[in-house]
Formats: C-alpha cells, structure tokens, sequence
C-alpha cells in the first residue's frame, strides 16, 4: 500500500472516553483499507494495544473520522468506529455520545466551521445513525477554549462545558413495539433513544446492580445469562445476529442510592462500562419514562415531570445527568421530545501517527469486547 505510513491525527478526550480524530480526507476512502489502518493505529489486536494509540480498553479504543456535511441541517458529519481492542475488527454498527463531545471542537480547530467571539454551535450529523446533535461550547477570541469549571463524573479535573442537544427522534423508542418482552426466561425493556439497550432489574439476574464493574465481569455466571439474553434481543430488536456487534448494550437497573433516579451497570456488550455511555444514558433515561416498562417501581421519578426533565443517571464512577423528555400520548408509540447533556472534550495531542506497518491480515469480524 502506497501512502498512509503517517497520518495526521489529533488524540482527544470527548466525555469519558478517549479516541484518535481524523479528518476523512486524511484517511483512505476505501473502507476496509482504512479499517485495516486504523486496527495498526490503535495497536490492536493485544489486550495491551501496546504498539498503538488504544488504552486497551474499548472505552479508550475510539476512533472519530468528520468531514464538511453535504446534509443542510449539519456542518459537519461525524463517523464514528468502535475499533476492537483484541481482535483486528472496526465496527460502524453504533454510535457514540461521548466522543461526539469533542467533535464540535475538532472542527472548529481543523477550519471546517468558524468560530465565533464567545461561544459556538456546530450542527453533527451522526452517520452511524443519521441522527443530529448540536453541540455548543466556548470559544473566546475565536478559539477553541477547554478550560472550565464543568465536571463530570468519571472525569478528574473540570474542563469547559459542551452542551449537546438532541433533536425530536424520528425513531420509535421502543424497537420491539412493546415496552416489556420476555426474554430468555426474565421480563426486559428494550429501548432505543440513540443506542439500542436492553434494560433489566438486576435484581432478576441474582445480582445488586451496585457491584464493581470488574467483579461483575468477574462473574461467569452472569456473562453467560447476558449473552444469551443480548443474542435473543437482538433479534426482536430486528438487529439479526448480534453475536459479532457491540449492540444491542445491556444495562442492569436498580434503586437509586444517592438521590438521583435509578442505579446502573452497564455491559457494552461484553466489558462493563466504568460509567454510562452519553447515548445509553438517554436511552435509560427514556425507557424509565415509558409506562410499562421494567424500570417502574425501582426507578424514582419523584418531582421529575415533564416539566422538569433532568433525570440523573447514577454508575460506577458518579453520576449523568441527562434532559429527556418523551412523547407518550396514550394509544400511540413514545418517541423522544427532546434530550440535552453537558459534557466536557479536551485535546490531548496534535500531530502525526505512524501506524504499525501492514503485517497483519486484513480486518475480518470478531466476538464484540
Ligand atoms: O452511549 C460506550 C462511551 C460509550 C458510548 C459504549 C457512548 C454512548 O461511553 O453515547 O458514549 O456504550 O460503547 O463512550
């Protein structure tokens, strides 16, 4: 292969995750070739990623590609690619809050959008999805500022805030058309407000929902019941097979235990997430407010209307809080009215990756981690 022994590229924290940015024009346009540049950029596959830019985790084994939109209602499209950590696999199969995070303020540093004095809005088109986002974000004397005093969980310091803001979904919540089904044996909801997730009481699967994340995965007992539930899900998610996808997520639920409305553990699928993803947490946040679903009588809703739409998502590192709010007139399908959250971006770095050289055969499809 000619080319593509240096790419530019810049390392950014969006949220509480971390994933190299590329403008597309600085990737092949073929998708298996630049899939294959990317699996030797990351350092995969090694559980260590130690040859790449990956942090051997999936939550750090990120990858944002974003381009001018040809879309009138966006400025610029956001790709985003799951890249395996211990399989040579790229996966466009779902999308991502929290790397999005950063996206406004990339663009705004590579000159596809110009900054304004104070503060800027740039409208994303998710490819993954087709959905729309905007995120607004500080930027005095037209520069990108990422210093602030916006803390999220997860996060160790404060950084400035980018509020991102949904439109109306055009999708149905509920992809099963149901807002309970049973599966493998127990009583699921499965939601999709811009992630596909399956919720259920962890109570159902013998576990608290307030373990440690590495205990759970530690758990193979529970791994096993996950997966069998994930592969039947997926098919009445009308997913097909998702024995190869990271989606459809999975999110244990329990009662809150630090004022907000429920607890969470989430698997994505197979890791347990040290936090929640930014779009799983709006997908929770909705399915807490379908009548029906799993998450009532455990979730605690009280004060929160429509009106006041901030739910608080609890995890393992803290908190998110998300503003969903749905539409749910009574005989007709809920579909998201809104759904808004602030989270923080940093750049890490700028410059020029030098990818491993093209040792390893080309990508083929892997067990999701
Ligand atoms: O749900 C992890 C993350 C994510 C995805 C995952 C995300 C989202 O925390 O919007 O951000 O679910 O794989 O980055």
């Amino acid at each position: 292969m000619t080319g593509f022994a240096e790419v530019r590229c810049m390392l950014m924290r969006g949220g509480t995750s971390k994933g190299a940015y590329f403008l597309a024009a600085d990737l092949p346009a073929d998708p298996s070739v630049r899939d294959d540049l990317l699996v030797r950029v990351m350092g995969s596959p090694d559980p260590r990623q130690i040859d790449g830019l990956g942090g051997a985790h999936p939550l750090t084994s990120k990858v944002a590609v974003v381009c001018p939109s040809t879309d009138p209602e966006a400025d610029v499209d956001y790709l985003f690619l799951q890249v395996a950590v211990d399989e040579p696999d790229v996966s466009d199969r779902q999308n991502c809050g929290n790397l999005l995070a950063g996206v406004g303020p990339f663009a705004v540093e590579r000159g596809l959008v110009p900054a304004d004095d104070g503060e800027t809005s740039v409208r994303i088109r998710m490819v993954n999805s087709g959905d729309l986002a905007t995120a607004t974000f500080p930027t005095p004397g037209g520069r990108v500022d990422y210093t602030g005093d916006t803390k999220i969980s997860g996060v160790p310091d404060t950084a400035a805030g980018v509020v991102i803001e949904f439109p109306p979904g055009k999708n149905e919540l509920l992809p099963t058309g149901n807002p309970r089904d049973t599966v493998a044996g127990i009583e699921v909801t499965c939601v999709d407000n811009g992630m596909p997730t399956v919720l259920i009481c962890a109570e159902a699967l013998k576990v608290t929902g307030y373990e440690e994340p590495e205990d759970l995965e530690a758990n193979q007992e529970l791994s096993a019941r996950l997966q069998e539930i994930r592969l039947s899900a997926g098919q009445l998610m009308k997913l097909g097979d998702v024995s190869a996808t990271t989606v459809p997520k999975l999110t244990l639920l329990a009662p809150p235990r630090h004022g907000g409305a429920v607890t969470t553990r989430t698997f994505i699928p197979v890791r347990c997430h040290t936090s929640i993803g930014v779009l799983g947490a709006a997908s929770v946040a909705a399915g807490l407010r379908i009548t029906g679903s799993v998450a009532h009588g455990l979730a605690d809703l009280t004060g929160r209307s429509e009106q006041h739409d901030r739910l608080r998502i609890e995890h393992p590192s803290g908190f998110t809080d998300i503003e969903s709010s749905i539409d749910h007139a009574s005989g007709s399908t809920p579909r998201a009215r809104r759904t808004a959250v602030v989270r923080t971006a940093r750049k890490i770095f700028d410059g020029t990756v030098f990818p491993r050289p093209a040792l390893a055969p080309a990508p083929s499809s892997g067990g999701p981690r």
